[in-house]
């Protein structure tokens, strides 16, 4: 079996998808997903102009290989783009061989350790009525576990979550303002106040989104400690694996990292000193399905968890890979869901199914997602950035 084409897609139903299709010459084809938010454009030349004239020829079943090939190979390793590039082939190739298998991808990852995938979902509100209606909704939809967020008093926007472009900025970022101080007062209320109107039993996570420093991260894991958190997410900012020690130490919140992570080796002391509970990334970001499956056994040595990162700037393509390792691995601990449009699902057709709060991949053979080509050209990629983050006085700040 050979690689005969591969094509680069790149779309915007709405907002912007890059995605790898890999031509067989016995007519199989395979899909992986690329998608870098707000650097799009950067994957798609280094998938085509220099990955794909290197995989024409080759055969698609060496899958390690081809990682390994483009991988060392390359000798500039890591960093977001190229792993992005790679996870792209990694993923159209596992897709590629469970088709010719004729069996939905998890059987090959060891088949199901579960019947189907718990997820969370995100609920956001400038103020509590605001986000006690949210988590309502997010309920109502059947989500198991709640991600909230909050607006912070004095500040303009609820960070992290998406917000209408304003037509004057053109393709310019959306400015957010930002002041730890109050962040670090407010949230534990937000907490105090979430939990007497929905219980003790339903888990709630948070995002700091990289903005804290480790002392700052330590005070607020100590403080949510009554709210029984699931998890405290990205804490402190994510270059810097050693400044968990210090959180570690002083809270039993349970913490998760990693969703701009994208080798094993930015979680080396994180996973050895068990200085983490749940492990964040992508397939789509972290270089493709295989150094997934070798990131969770890493961590499973240390009872740390799989929380695959799940926003809606990973394509159903890349969601369905995240689907079938959760299925398969023993360690997984939990799935992030918010689910695409209408319109994103009809270019991405897609077997998985969300049913009750679960996740299943679906049984058809490979990753299960067919790309509406036609669909796709219809909707161009159109230039978006996600948020910048300024403190009060103007100086950038984590996102
Ligand atoms: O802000 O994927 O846990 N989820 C998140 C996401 C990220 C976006 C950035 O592109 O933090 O919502
Ligand atoms: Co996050």
């Amino acid at each position: 079996m050979k690689i005969v084409d591969a094509k680069v897609v790149l779309t915007g139903p709405g907002r912007n998808f890059v995605t790898l299709k890999v031509e067989t010459d016995e007519g199989v084809t395979g899909l992986g997903d690329a998608t870098l938010n707000g650097r799009e454009l950067a994957v798609v030349g280094y998938l085509r102009d220099h990955v794909v004239p290197l995989l024409l020829g080759s055969d698609p079943h060496r899958i390690e290989d081809t990682w390994q090939f483009l991988y060392r190979g390359a000798y500039w390793r890591r960093g977001p783009v190229t792993m992005a590039a790679i996870a792209a082939v990694d993923t159209a190739l596992w897709d590629i061989k469970a088709k010719v298998a004729n069996l939905p991808l998890y059987q090959l990852l060891g088949g199901a350790s579960r019947d189907r995938v718990r997820t969370y979902g995100h609920a956001s509100g400038r103020n509590l009525p605001e986000l006690f209606d949210s988590i309502r909704a997010r309920l109502a939809e059947g989500y198991p576990a709640i991600r909230v967020q909050t607006g912070v008093p004095g500040l303009k926007l609820v960070y992290g979550v998406r917000h209408a472009q304003d037509p004057g900025l053109g393709a310019r970022p959306v400015v957010e303002d930002w002041d730890t101080g109050a962040y670090l007062r407010n949230l534990p209320r937000v907490f105090d106040a979430v939990r007497q109107e929905f219980g003790p039993d339903l888990p709630l996570l948070h995002d700091a989104h990289h903005r804290l420093t480790p002392s700052q991260a330590a005070r607020l894991g100590k403080d949510l400690e009554p709210y029984d958190l699931f998890w405290l997410e990205d804490c402190t900012p994510a270059e810097n694996q050693e400044a968990l020690r210090l959180v570690r130490a002083h809270t039993t919140t349970p913490l998760a990292i990693g969703e701009v992570f994208n080798t094993v080796f930015d979680y080396q002391t994180l996973v050895s000193e068990q200085l983490i509970d749940y492990v964040r990334s992508a397939v789509t970001h972290f270089g493709g399905v295989s150094p997934m499956r070798k990131l969770f056994d890493f961590a499973a040595q240390y009872q740390i968890k799989s929380a695959i990162h799940g926003p809606e700037d990973i394509s159903p393509v890349g969601m369905a890979a995240a689907i079938h390792l959760d299925l398969a691995i023993h360690n997984f601990g939990i799935q992030e869901y918010s689910g695409h449009t209408d319109l994103t699902n009809a270019v991405f057709r897609h077997a998985y199914t969300f049913t009750d709060g679960h996740l299943h991949p679906g049984e058809a053979p490979g990753l299960g997602v067919e790309l509406d080509e036609e669909l796709a050209a219809a909707h161009p990629y159109e230039p978006a950035y996600l948020p910048v983050n300024r403190l009060q006085d103007g100086t950038v700040h984590d996102w």
